[in-house]
């Protein structure tokens, strides 16, 4: 029988591999890979609370059937909070910052998420799933955190990752140590198992994943790029087959593993927009695990990880995926017109 690592056993051989670790982020990462195997029993029971709770708004065990994206944000609130270790959460769920209910003495990591991403997929039985970021605080302990921790650039977290609630469940995440690993849950035993090690994302891809339905709104190098990658060429051989979800995060991540680009541009036409993708709690995790599988994200202009944010719910244009396809794409926006631009 091949060895079993489980997630709890990889988080801490990585935890001994760095000199000085106090286990309190060895501690975050369990408390958020509990809530994961809690939101997965949800997820997969969904249709079924649906199908018992007749009133709409009771359960079987008489409680309140919470919609299973606020399920999803209050128990990792909850599981967040217990820990004592983060002194502020920002959730796509919430308007406001989260100051979670105990806090304790050395709690000094900031979380943001987005408790279950893809949710209008939900009612389909199509894959979702759960995306979260990792940044130390940079005010002193035992103050009340500010906006310059909740507002750090991507390039200052020291860990990220995703939880697809797909197929099976898997968590993929990744530290400042670099390597991305990705566990499946069991379910039969309840333990995320290492079924990915040490991802590495092809420096080029097959896939395209975007929304067609919106390209009459998007700047010329989009569609330039889309024509491309329709046409047989020498350097990218046959055309790129589309595949879109519409779950960021299984879109990313089936790419991730497969090679391809993931874009969701501006709108420069109709109802205009610099983007629907969220910075803090869907970009940038996303694009840290990314890039330390040897891929690249970019708004269009420049890397993901290097935006200031100036908002807890800022979008951002979003290209992610195999590092030649992204190069490709800044290429051809760099190289429009400004009238092309709009
Ligand atoms: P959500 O976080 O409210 O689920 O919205 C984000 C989702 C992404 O998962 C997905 O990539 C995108 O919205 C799909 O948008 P569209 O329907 O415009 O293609
Ligand atoms: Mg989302």
């Amino acid at each position: 029988m091949n060895s079993m690592v489980t997630i709890d056993r990889h988080i801490l051989e990585e935890e001994r591999s760095v000199p000085g670790a106090t286990g309190a982020f060895s501690d975050l990462l369990y408390n958020i890979a509990l809530a994961g195997k809690i939101i997965h029993r949800e997820v997969n029971r969904a249709g079924l609370v649906n199908l018992l709770g007749k009133t709409g708004d009771i359960n079987v065990q008489g409680e309140t059937v919470a919609k299973l994206d606020d399920y999803a944000n209050d128990v990792l609130v909850n599981t967040l909070s217990q820990g004592g270790r983060v002194c502020v959460i920002g959730s796509e769920e919430c308007e406001n910052v989260i100051h979670p209910a105990t806090v304790g003495p050395d709690a000094k990591y900031v979380v943001h998420f987005d408790p279950l991403d893809g949710s209008s997929n939900i009612d389909a039985n199509v894959s979702i799933g759960t995306i979260f970021s990792i940044s130390e605080r940079v005010t002193p302990l035992n103050t009340t955190p500010t906006e310059a921790d909740v507002l750090q650039p991507g390039t200052r977290m020291i860990g990220a990752g995703y939880i697809v609630y797909g197929s099976s469940t898997i968590m993929v995440y990744t530290t400042k140590k670099g390597t991305v690993n990705g566990f499946t849950l069991d379910p039969s035993v309840g333990e995320f198992l290492r079924s990915h090690q040490n991802i590495r994302t092809p420096e080029r891809g097959k896939i395209l994943s975007c929304n067609v339905g919106h390209a009459q709104y998007w700047e010329p190098a989009v569609e330039r790029f889309i024509r491309s990658v329709q046409t047989e060429d020498k350097q990218k051989g046959t055309p790129y087959t589309l595949r879109y979800i519409g779950s960021l995060v299984a879109d990313v991540h089936r790419n991730l593993l497969y090679g391809g680009i993931f874009l969701y541009p501006p709108n420069i036409r109709g109802s205009l927009h610099r983007g629907k993708l969220r910075l803090l709690y869907e970009a940038n995790p996303l694009a840290m695990v990314v890039e330390n599988a040897g891929g690249l994200a970019s708004t269009g202009e420049g890397r993901v990880l290097d935006l200031q944010p100036t908002a807890l719910h800022q979008r951002t244009p979003l290209y992610i995926g195999s590092k030649q396809d992204v190069l490709e794409i800044e290429r051809l926006i760099r190289d429009q017109s400004p009238e092309e631009r709009g």
